[in-house]
């Protein structure tokens, strides 16, 4: 694959494995990554998709699922680096809030803590729009923002993982999610070897971006996984990943080309009474979050939302009427 910078990232077909298994967990901690095979099935992606598309069309910016022309930024929501979009109560959508209720979506989540009693994230959703029609659209290149998701100082150690769930099929030329296999075996050295940019780094900020001459990004061929509608992919937040578009895209498309729902579940036994004071407030008031359920960010308050002209045109969704199995996910 063509790539503007320097580092190779190959499109391949791993192994995926059942919820649960004890094969998916062994290969979790030793790759820092693993797809869980169907943890929805296919008409519960169609499903999840299609309520985004209720999400966006709510917005009441004029956006239409069936009609390309409609999708411009300026109707489209505030997205970050990635086609992220973080905010203007998606991470209370019923789309997402739809996946966190689906047993194997839990059950994976489940097995690796040990522990049925787990919270989910509020956190939102990765869509690509087809770049052929508008250039603009194409995500920023993976190369310039291979990250981890976990402070190297203030969090030590295995923490958390954090997942998305695939809506469409993947392929080479849409490209996805990058993982950098057994790069969360370098956490415990970042601390030494970044003193100066750590320093810069507040100890409640989980993002740090790695310079492109790391030699930990080529340490082992960078790669995008090969993903049914369906699947799941968890990764450890120590494990240096990104997203990367691909290069080529037929004339005629004319449809999402990736979704991709953020989803992460920890134990409940990590969160002290503030945090969850403040899980309830975010369900009361739509509040978005990142991956982590133990700490507390409000995603409407990222610098790229406060920063987006125009953000109350955005209608946000209604309360999330939520059943005994997802209320248990927030407290
Ligand atoms: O779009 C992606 O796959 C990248 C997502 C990501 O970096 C994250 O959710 O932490
Ligand atoms: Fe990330």
């Amino acid at each position: 694959m063509e790539n503007n910078l320097n580092i190779e990232i190959e499109y391949k077909t791993v192994p995926r494995f059942e919820s649960g298994s004890d094969e998916s967990i062994q290969y979790l901690e030793e790759q820092g990554y693993v797809v869980i095979k169907n943890a929805l099935s296919t008409a519960e992606a169609s499903k999840t998709l299609e309520l985004l598309w209720d999400y966006l069309e709510g917005l009441g910016t004029g956006i239409d699922r069936k009609d390309v022309s409609t999708w411009g930024d300026d109707r489209w929501p505030t997205c970050a680096h990635g086609g992220i979009m973080p905010s203007y109560g998606i991470g209370h959508s019923e789309a997402q809030w739809f996946l966190r209720g689906i047993p194997k979506v839990k059950k994976a989540f489940a097995k690796i803590w040990n522990t049925d009693e787990l919270l989910t994230s509020f956190d939102g959703v990765s869509l690509w729009r087809p770049w052929n029609i508008n250039p603009d659209w194409k995500t920023e290149s993976g190369q310039s923002w291979f990250h981890i998701d976990q402070h190297p100082i203030s969090k030590p150690g295995k923490q958390c993982i954090q997942g998305l769930v695939n809506l469409l099929p993947t392929s080479k030329e849409i490209g996805g999610n990058v993982i950098i296999p057994e790069s969360h075996n370098f956490f415990k050295d970042i601390p030494n070897e970044y003193e100066e940019r750590l320093g810069k780094l507040p100890l409640d900020i989980d993002h740090f971006r790695f310079p492109n001459d790391d030699p930990k990004l080529s340490s082992k061929p960078a790669i995008m996984c090969h993903m049914e509608p369906g699947d799941m992919l968890l990764w450890d937040s120590r494990t240096i990943h990104c997203s990367n578009s691909g290069t080529e895209l037929s004339n005629n498309t004319s449809s999402l080309i990736r979704a991709a729902s953020l989803i992460c579940m920890m134990p409940k036994s990590l969160s002290d009474e503030s945090v969850l004071e403040k899980r309830r407030e975010a369900v009361e008031k739509l509040i978005s979050t990142t991956n982590w359920t133990n700490s507390f960010r409000n995603a409407d308050e990222f610098p790229l939302i406060l920063e987006a002209q125009d953000r109350t045109k955005y209608k946000w969704p209604k309360k999330p009427i939520l059943n005994e199995y997802q209320k248990s996910l927030i407290d």
